[in-house]
Order: C-alpha cells, then structure tokens, then sequence
C-alpha cells in the first residue's frame, strides 16, 4: 500500500503492514500512470527496505474508491486525492475559519460519486455552535461528529477503527491536530490560521498513518482551497443511493434528475417518505453546487 509520495519516491509498506517500509519509484513502464496515497501496488527489486534501497513500482492495483477532484468545475484535467479509502472525513471548522458554503456539497458529492463514505466532522466547537450548520445535512442521513480539541476522541477513533479514513478540508481547520491526537506519534505539524483561505497551507503532502493497535489508517490531506466537479454528473450522486437508483432507472432518457421543471418527468418525483426527503437532500446539493456561482474555482 502507497503510504506517502513526495518527489516522484512512493513510500509503500508491505502486505500492508507499518513496520515493513519501502522506499520506491514508478517503473518506467507505467509512464505518467498516477500513483497516489491508498493505492495498492505490486513492486519489485530490493524490497528489503533497508536504508538507500529503491524498489520499483510495476503495476497498480485496480481501486475500490476513487476520490477526484479538479481544479475547478471546467477543468479536463482531474487529479486523483486518495484511492481505496472507504472514508471520507470531511473536516470543518465552526469558526476560524468559518464554514464556506459550497464546500461540504462538493466533497459531499465527490465522496458519494467516488464510493467512500463521507462522515462530517466539525471542529472548534469552542468558538462557536455547530447545531444549526449540522441540521442542514440531516436529511442525507449524514454521520456527524465533534472533532476539535476539547472534545473526547472517543466516538470518531470507534469509527475509524479498521477503516481507511481519508480527511479532507481547507487548510487550518485542524485536520493534523485531530490525527495527532488519533495517532499520538505522528507528529504532524500544526500551523496557525492567517486569513480565511490564505492560510499557510502547514501539510503540503497526503500521508497515511497506522492508527494504534493496527486498527486502520488515517490519511492527512493537504488543505485544499476548491473541489471542482468538472467529471461528475448527477447520475453518478443518485447511483450512490440504492433506492435513487433504483427508481432513476424510469427516468427518460437524458434525465438530470434535477425535477421539475428541467426534468418534469424525473421518475425520483415518484418516491415517498425517508427516500423522497434523501431526493430533495440530493436535488438540493446538486443545485447548491450548481448555483454555487462560478464555484468553487474563484472561492479562494
Ligand atoms: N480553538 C480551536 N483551535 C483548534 C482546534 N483544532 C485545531 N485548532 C487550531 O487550528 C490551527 C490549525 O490546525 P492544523 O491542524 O494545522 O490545520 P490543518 O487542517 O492541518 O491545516 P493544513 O495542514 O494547512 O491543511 C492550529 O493552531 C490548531 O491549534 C479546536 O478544536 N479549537
Ligand atoms: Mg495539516
Ligand atoms: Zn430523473
């Protein structure tokens, strides 16, 4: 499993396990293939790991869940963030900085596109109150959890247990204090907040980190300033509900599930109770991002 890149060195550990490191490249053969925290390969050369050995990565591994994004919503080229996280913890600062709207929608729907599970994690529940900004994603039956620093960490380690977590979230919201105190030798630095979106970014490499007792990963991201969408379509946000997708399979032909009135014959108009509120969840996260201006690109 790739563990950390930095400067075309994959830092890989073996049969997954932390106390087997392994310093690699990209074998020539894959070109320009991406490689990215998460990603399973198959390596070959000095596996040893002993000091300046170098083995080469041959082949990687088809990826459960893909978390993508691009630089902004009309960018073709889109980046690879982590693979095979089953994870998505989306880390939001309550104040300092403040929440941006538009953000949370976007990984939101990058995590349900790309099949990781979010879980909505808000920090410096000290410095202001989190109830209301968490009630506006209570119908899509999204996991929240208090993650600053004078919460107990409890609740959010039982939820990472055994998993492959990646969190996501602007810089200086907290992201490696929280896997500081998760993972209480790693060291991450911590920088401080100048500025709502200048920040400093402190991290500027994705890494994952063995949770104590073996018991998952942690991946610490870079903050990011966007999350563009330019590769996802409202299909691929429906599919990630199985009764949506379901019903979508009625929808006329071209159907962007929107409803009425761009799709009055948007089969999901159909559905009643818990999924018809999951329906307007979804409409409305969509059409956020959609108004969401020229998004997410300028919002730095
Ligand atoms: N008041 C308060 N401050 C916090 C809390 N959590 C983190 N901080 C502070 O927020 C600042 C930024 O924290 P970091 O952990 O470096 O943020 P980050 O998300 O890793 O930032 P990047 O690496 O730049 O993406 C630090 O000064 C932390 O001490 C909290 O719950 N309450
Ligand atoms: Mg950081
Ligand atoms: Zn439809």
């Amino acid at each position: 499993m790739v563990v950390a890149v930095d400067r075309g060195r994959w830092g890989c550990v073996l049969g997954g396990d932390p106390e087997r490191p392994v310093v690699t490249m990209r074998a020539r053969e894959l070109g320009k293939t991406p490689i990215v925290v998460g990603d399973r390969v198959g390596i070959v050369g000095d596996t040893s790991g002993k000091p300046d050995t170098l083995a080469r990565i041959i082949r990687v591994e088809e990826r459960k869940s893909v978390l993508r994004r691009t630089a902004d919503d009309t960018d073709p080229y889109e980046r690879i963030v982590v693979a095979n996280a089953e994870q998505l913890m989306i880390v939001v600062a309550l104040a300092d900085p403040p929440p941006r709207t538009g953000f949370v929608e976007r990984t939101l729907i990058a995590a349900y596109a790309g099949g990781l599970q979010p879980i909505l994690c808000l920090t410096k529940s000290d410095l202001a109150g989190y109830e209301e900004f968490a009630a506006s994603f209570a119908d899509l039956e999204l996991q929240v959890v208090l993650g600053g620093t004078t919460e107990p960490i409890d609740e959010i380690t039982e939820l990472l247990n055994g998993k492959l977590t990646a969190l996501i979230g602007h810089s200086g919201v907290g992201k490696s204090t929280l896997v500081n105190r998760l993972v209480p030798d790693a060291y991450r630095a911590v920088g401080v907040v100048s500025g709502v979106g200048k920040g400093r970014h402190t991290s500027t490499q994705s890494i994952a980190l063995p949770l104590p007792g073996g018991a998952g990963w942690v991946i610490d991201t870079p903050g990011i300033r966007s999350f563009g969408l330019a590769h996802i379509s409202p299909a691929d946000v429906v599919a990630a509900f199985a009764d949506l997708a379901a019903a979508a399979q009625d929808c006329p032909r071209g159907c962007t599930h929107l409803g009425p009135p761009a799709d009055p014959e948007c089969a999901l108009d159909a559905l009643e109770g818990k999924s018809a509120r999951r329906v307007a969840a979804v409409r409305l996260l969509l059409t956020a991002v959609r108004s969401n201006d020229t998004w997410a690109a300028r919002e730095s």
